[in-house]
């Protein structure tokens, strides 16, 4: 009687040192996880696009998922996504004319166009691409074209100059 109440307890202490130590393991795993996660949002950017003069600088962007792009040094300036011209499902911006300090965050994978309105045909048109993949938007943009009224040119410059960047990116 006394020996079967001794192995019970034996094996029910084992049993709780197996549960302490898969719950120890649990905890840190959560941990590790929790710092991932936080280490994750410290890291989305908090990018910036200068108005200078009539240009963007830079002309293109990179940026991740998640991030924010500042639009800077607005005074004359807007910023305004072109319609057809960002990923599926991205939210359109337009910020007023001299919005300094116009906040977005680019949360959807792909490639986006925008302009600011009073420059767009002297050539302030603007690309930022979001994700390590390549854009998977850029034909929707190339069928948008015929839709941009003034400053067409501009836009394909700009167009241009991404997949430059785009190729250059590819390269490394
Ligand atoms: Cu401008």
């Amino acid at each position: 009687m006394g020996k079967s109440v001794m192995i019970l307890l034996t094996v029910k202490i084992c049993r709780l040192g197996d549960l302490t130590r898969h719950l120890g393991r649990i905890s840190v795993r959560s941990l590790i996880l929790a710092i991932l996660l936080s280490t994750q949002s410290a890291y989305a950017e908090q990018l910036k696009v200068k108005g200078v003069v009539t240009q963007w600088a830079p002309l293109v962007l990179f940026a991740q998922p998640g991030d924010t792009v500042t639009f800077v040094n607005m005074l004359g300036h807007d910023t305004v996504s072109i319609d057809g011209m960002i990923p599926d499902g991205a939210a359109s911006w337009k910020s007023k004319l001299g919005a300094e300090a116009y906040t977005i965050t680019v949360a959807k994978e792909g490639a986006y166009i925008y302009k600011c309105t009073p420059h767009m045909s002297a050539g302030m048109v603007g690309a930022i691409v979001v994700g390590d993949a390549h854009p998977t938007n850029l034909a929707d943009i190339e069928q948008s074209l015929p839709d941009v009224k003034f400053g067409k040119n501009m836009v394909k410059r700009t167009i241009r100059k991404m997949n430059q960047a785009l190729a250059k990116r590819a390269e490394n």
